[in-house]
């Protein structure tokens, strides 16, 4: 009888365990594809409590390495996180796959400066995500005088304590405002002479860095860099010695959306992800942690009243009026890539 007894409980551990690993298995996934430090974590454990579907997570460091994953083919991605000129080039190159608002009820959410813009004007591939502007940050107490231009990182004054972002757009952006030429400069001579003063500033910078810039300032260790704002809130709020300026020459406004690859496996639980995402009070709690700007005024209107009121997060008019928004280069990418390549590869 014993023996009866233990074999039934056996068989009862069995099939639990069976029914289990099957529930394991029939959680659907959706695989997200974003940029590093750019999401509160405990937002993804909340979709995922909410729906049953899990979030399978991966970062990337610029658009070009987002664009360079997606094009070999090899990974699945139902999520990504381009900017604008990215999301240009990838419908032109019939990457995405339209999203059917009928699904993204919190599409209404969106405030309408955030709408109809050039790189989706009927607003049929993206759902904005957050938005911001580039600019310098220094540390107050390691420079001689508030800093106002990008001329400021070419000031020998500080060598070796600056730091430029590994992003080709971003970086080459910051030497044709120098120049006074636009971000979007689609003449070579523009280019090249963007070119030339970048590897004429090399001696001068530190290093080139990604997501780890943060630390760089935050430690001290270096005095001056080139942001993007919600990342210059996130630093300011761990070091007060820290501020961040849009510099007179004018600079960078980028918006990131969400969208779907055209090789989406879960496009239903896509659809839910990006409007569980722009619902306000989730919206909200996103971009209080990672210290960006959202595109849902009625996030920010749930954002204590120093984010709300913060210039980094919320410029002026007069300072978005002096900025550019990136265009897709089209044609001459190959320009820009081949440039950057040069700029990098110059020891
Ligand atoms: C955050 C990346 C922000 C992307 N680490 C700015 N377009």
């Amino acid at each position: 009888m014993k023996k009866v007894k233990s074999i039934a409980l056996l068989l009862v551990i069995l099939l639990i365990s069976i029914s289990l690993a099957a529930c394991g298995e029939d959680k659907p996934k959706l695989n997200v594809y974003n940029w590093g430090d750019y999401i509160d974590m405990d937002v993804l454990d909340q979709f995922e409590d909410e729906f049953g579907i899990e979030v399978v997570y991966d970062t990337f460091a610029t658009n070009e390495d987002l664009y360079v994953k997606l094009k070999q083919g090899g990974s699945s991605y139902d999520v990504i996180f381009p900017s604008e000129y990215m999301i240009e080039r990838m419908v032109r190159e019939d990457l995405l796959e339209k999203i059917d608002k009928a699904n993204i009820p919190n599409f209404d959410k969106i405030g309408e400066q955030f709408l109809g813009l050039e790189y989706d004007p009927n607003n049929e591939y993206s759902v904005p995500y957050m938005w911001g502007t580039v600019g310098i940050i220094y540390n107050k107490t390691m420079v001689n005088e508030p800093l106002d231009s990008w001329a400021d990182l070419w000031n020998e004054q500080y060598a070796g304590q600056i730091v430029m972002l590994k992003s080709q757009r971003d970086t080459l952006a910051v030497a044709l405002k120098k120049l006074g030429y636009s971000l979007n400069s689609r003449n070579e001579k523009e280019l090249e002479e963007a070119k030339a003063e970048l590897i004429k500033q090399k001696p001068l910078v530190l290093a080139y860095m990604g997501d780890e810039i943060k630390d760089a300032l935050i430690s001290g260790e270096a005095a001056i860099g080139v942001v993007w704002s919600g990342d210059a809130v996130a630093m300011i709020r761990e070091n007060p010695d820290l501020a961040y300026v849009i510099p007179k020459e004018g600079t960078n406004l980028w918006f990131d959306a969400m969208v779907i690859p055209k090789n989406a496996q879960n496009k239903e639980a896509a659809e839910k992800f990006i409007n569980f995402m722009t619902r306000p009070d989730i919206a909200a709690k996103n971009a209080d942690y990672i210290g960006y700007s959202s595109p849902v005024p009625e996030a920010v209107k749930l954002l204590p009243e120093e984010v709300q009121n913060d210039p980094v997060s919320y410029p002026t008019a007069e300072e978005i009026e002096n900025t550019e928004v990136f265009k897709d280069p089209a044609d001459i990418i190959q320009v820009y890539d081949r440039i950057w390549t040069e700029i990098t590869s110059e020891e």
